[in-house]
């Protein structure tokens, strides 16, 4: 252990100690919230997510998922890797192939149970797990987890899930699937206060068409499309062919409007198994020595670009996800601008948990950040998005993913910047 991570541990050990006297803050628990395809411009809207975690925590406000798609992220989120070192970088066989390589043997998961957690998945693991197009059986049940309630849960009511190895199937007249995670989380929570605990709560209910708990229906009827300064980008002269060749999108197309209403729709439901894992911690005595983390997988593109409804391109509304951390020692309601990626998420509650990482990561901690420190800038990762046509595309791609770190919302190509020429991949 270097002097540094020593220094770090006690720094963070006597926050902990100062934000919750009496608590047993040595090992804190940690509850990481993964949705699906939420953007920026979504949870602006969410008004008990705001309070439950933006105006309680830290928000990292650059915080990217470099391959901004589903799968890809959530293995750089439980390996701390980013995509291009997990090979896992589009949504194809996702969880057979990340199990073919071995991925599973050492994830945030087995380094958490190895040093005593009680560790738990609720919810969406990988794409196609369990499902016909993947070989990988719906009874499979990763190493590294002390209790398991992995599926795809993404299609509302009527959905599967493994209890712990049993494939447990709800109807469509039953519950939605994130009352089901909120209950189960709120259990595993009830059983196991006396120890450290792990919680990876990934509710799939906002991808897609993102049908809502029947009792938010119509909640957003008239909310419209985030239009912000980059929606229907009026002059696509400097981007690549492919933005070139799109035409200006309409503000009140039926059915982007009916998807971006059913997410924001689906994500009230996510309030409510936020506020029951809340209270569950609460109930228990642990509510101040546990950390919450909530984040997106992926963000999301309603027109933004005129891309009409999309994500895993190199644009900002894609790649940077609300993210946000609470708990004990970090400061409410305070953004950092500092750039932060997924593959941090996994080092940083290890390090929050004082176990040690294996050297393939590529994250950092960000435990620094949240006590006020400020690293040495970061280089964004590599692009990977929409296969260019030719060197001089792919080159105006990663000169417009790492411009993003200039300003909020960036609509200017740097292709044509000399500085771009600096830029370099990571690793
Ligand atoms: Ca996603």
């Amino acid at each position: 252990m270097t002097l540094d991570r020593v220094l770090r541990l006690v720094a963070l050990a006597a926050a902990l100690l100062l934000a919750a006297p009496g608590a047993a803050a040595v090992r804190p628990n940690v509850v990481l919230v993964v949705v699906d395809d939420v953007a920026h411009a979504d949870v602006a809207r969410l008004d008990r997510l705001q309070e439950m975690m933006f105006r309680t925590g830290t928000e990292l406000r650059r915080f990217a998922t470099p391959d901004a798609l589903c799968g890809p992220s959530r293995v750089s989120i439980l390996r701390g890797q980013h995509g291009h070192n997990t090979g896992i970088t589009t949504n194809r066989r996702v969880a057979s192939t990340v199990r073919a390589l071995g991925l599973e043997a050492s994830t945030l998961a087995t380094w958490l149970a190895d040093a005593g957690y009680a560790t738990a998945l609720f919810g969406k693991y990988l794409n196609a797990y369990g499902r016909g197009s993947d070989p990988l059986a719906r009874t499979h049940v990763p190493p590294g987890w002390t209790e398991w309630y992995g599926g795809v849960p993404r299609r509302g009511y009527g959905f599967w899930l493994n209890h712990n190895g049993s494939v447990v199937t709800y109807p469509v007249d039953g519950p939605h699937p994130n009352d089901v995670l909120a209950d189960l989380a709120a259990s595993f929570i009830a059983r196991h206060a006396e120890q450290p605990m792990f919680l990876y709560v990934a509710p799939g209910s906002s991808h897609g068409d993102a049908p809502p708990a029947h009792r938010h229906e119509g909640a957003f009827r008239d909310a419209a499309l985030p239009q912000g300064p980059s929606f229907n980008e009026e002059d696509v002269s400097d981007k690549p062919a492919w933005i070139r060749g799109l035409v200006p999108q309409p503000a009140d197309h039926p059915g982007r409007l009916e998807r971006h209403r059913n997410r924001l729709c689906s994500m009230l439901s996510v309030e409510d198994l936020l506020a029951t894992v809340l209270r569950a911690l609460s109930d228990q005595g642990v509510l101040d020595s546990t950390y919450l983390i909530f984040v997106s997988d992926n963000g999301y593109q309603y027109g933004e670009h005129r891309i009409r409804a999309s994500k895993a391109t190199a644009y900002d509304e894609a790649l940077l996800v609300p993210a946000v951390i609470r708990g004990p020692g970090v400061p409410a309601g305070v953004a950092i601008d500092h750039l932060a990626t997924n593959a941090d998420l996994a080092v940083t509650i290890a390090d929050l948990a004082g176990v040690a990482v294996p050297s393939f990561v590529d994250g950092r901690s960000l435990v620094p950040l949240l006590r006020g420190d400020r690293p040495e800038p970061r280089v964004a990762p590599r692009d990977r998005h929409r296969a260019p046509r030719s060197a001089a595309e792919g080159r105006r791609s990663v000169a417009e993913l790492l411009r993003r770190a200039a300003r909020p919302v960036e609509v200017r190509s740097l292709s044509r910047d000399r500085r771009a020429g600096a830029l370099r991949p990571v690793r």
